[in-house]
């Protein structure tokens, strides 16, 4: 199971910067608004020391780390949700994004046009917000009125539900964060809304960490110097004193999706780290790595990965009696390793 993340912004903030960097991918980047019309997706591996150290004991023929997929989104603009600026289709791209990177501009360089006219993060932050939020409230309208026309004891209860959530986003909150019932819950999230999302902002800053008052999630990035430094070699970047930053925005990322990574070994062929959401059980991560899997499943064996790397082999974490063989019920943990019996 692969996770996206869309990359969002007002234009000219440096979301394609990102996006390059990240996926090693040759975008258009360019200092006008709306470079990008289309959508770029790629995929980025997700950094693990973990996954290293095991394939230090097991040293098997391949090692695979599990992925995100990023998708760098046209600009969008105060009125988006109407059509302005490059419109509509855009903000319904995010739709099928599971989290939301907010780039947000405090860098100054006046060659890049600004499209607010100055920088202010909190301006941008606000724009953003208002404009999934219209989104939201506009598709729950158009939901809630379909279902009105063909209203029945089933379609009745979700009515309800949806005008509960309605009444939150038009008071100005976000979807995920109005207390809703679990209920309510299940409800909302076919329609994949886009301020059930979570969101982390980037602030893209040319200057070295400032302090920010930003009240939410976020990292403080320059954006600009990752892309530099992706063009230098080891010693360069060590006599510059640069450091790339990118592997912490993927785990952050990583983070906001709330998942865990398990791995599997193969009987030594393959390590390979997987991705799941929190709370999964071992069927479900068995469904992961083999779609099929449903009703082939009898038991798996599960190790940590610090005791396996600890032990220098499966065997000998046998005959330590640290495997223990599990049910499908079994709640995968964060760094488990599995291995599947059918
Ligand atoms: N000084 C400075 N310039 C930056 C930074 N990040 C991006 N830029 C420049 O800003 C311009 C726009 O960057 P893009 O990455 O194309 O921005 P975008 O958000 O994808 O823009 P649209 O596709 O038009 O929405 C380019 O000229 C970049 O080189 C930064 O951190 N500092
Ligand atoms: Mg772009």
């Amino acid at each position: 199971m692969s996770f996206s993340v869309g990359i969002v912004g007002l234009p000219n903030v440096g979301k394609s910067t990102l996006f390059k960097t990240l996926t090693k991918k040759n975008v258009d980047i360019a200092p006008r608004p709306f470079t990008t019309i289309n959508p770029n997706i790629g995929v980025v591996s997700v950094p693990d020391e973990r996954l290293n150290k095991l394939a230090e004991i097991i040293k098997p023929e391949k090692t695979t780390p599990t992925v995100i997929e990023f998708v760098d989104i046209a600009g969008l603009v105060k009125g988006a949700h109407k059509g302005e600026g490059l419109g509509n289709q855009f903000l319904a791209q995010i739709r099928n994004c599971d989290a939301i990177l907010n780039i947000v501009r405090v860098f100054k360089n006046p060659e890049v046009e600004n499209v607010l006219g100055q920088i202010d993060p909190e301006k941008e932050i606000e724009v953003i917000r208002v404009e999934l939020l219209m989104k939201d409230l506009e598709s729950l309208e158009k939901i809630i009125s379909r279902l009105d026309k063909k209203r029945d004891k089933k379609t009745s209860k979700k009515i309800e539900a949806l005008k509960r959530i309605k009444q939150g986003v038009s008071q100005g909150r976000l979807i995920s964060q109005i207390d809703l019932t679990s209920e309510e819950k299940l409800e909302i999230k076919e329609y994949q809304a886009l301020t059930t999302k979570p969101i982390l902002y980037i602030l893209n800053s040319d200057n070295k960490p400032e302090l920010s008052d930003i009240k939410f999630k976020h990292l403080i990035m320059n954006l600009k110097e990752e892309e530099e430094i992706l063009e230098l070699s080891e010693s360069d970047k060590e006599e510059l004193g640069l450091e790339s930053h990118l592997d912490k925005l993927v785990v952050a990322c990583y983070d906001i999706l709330n998942l865990i990574t398990f791995f599997t070994i193969t009987g030594g062929k393959e390590v390979k780290a997987w991705t799941i959401t929190k709370g999964s059980n071992s069927l479900r991560a068995g469904e992961a790595v083999h779609s099929d899997f449903k009703d082939k499943f009898i038991k798996a064996d599960v190790i940590d990965w610090q005791q396996l790397v600890l032990s220098g082999s499966w065997s000998r974490a046998r005959e330590k009696g640290l495997i223990k063989t599990v049910g499908k019920d079994y709640q995968v943990k964060d760094g488990d390793v599995l291995e599947f019996k059918i």
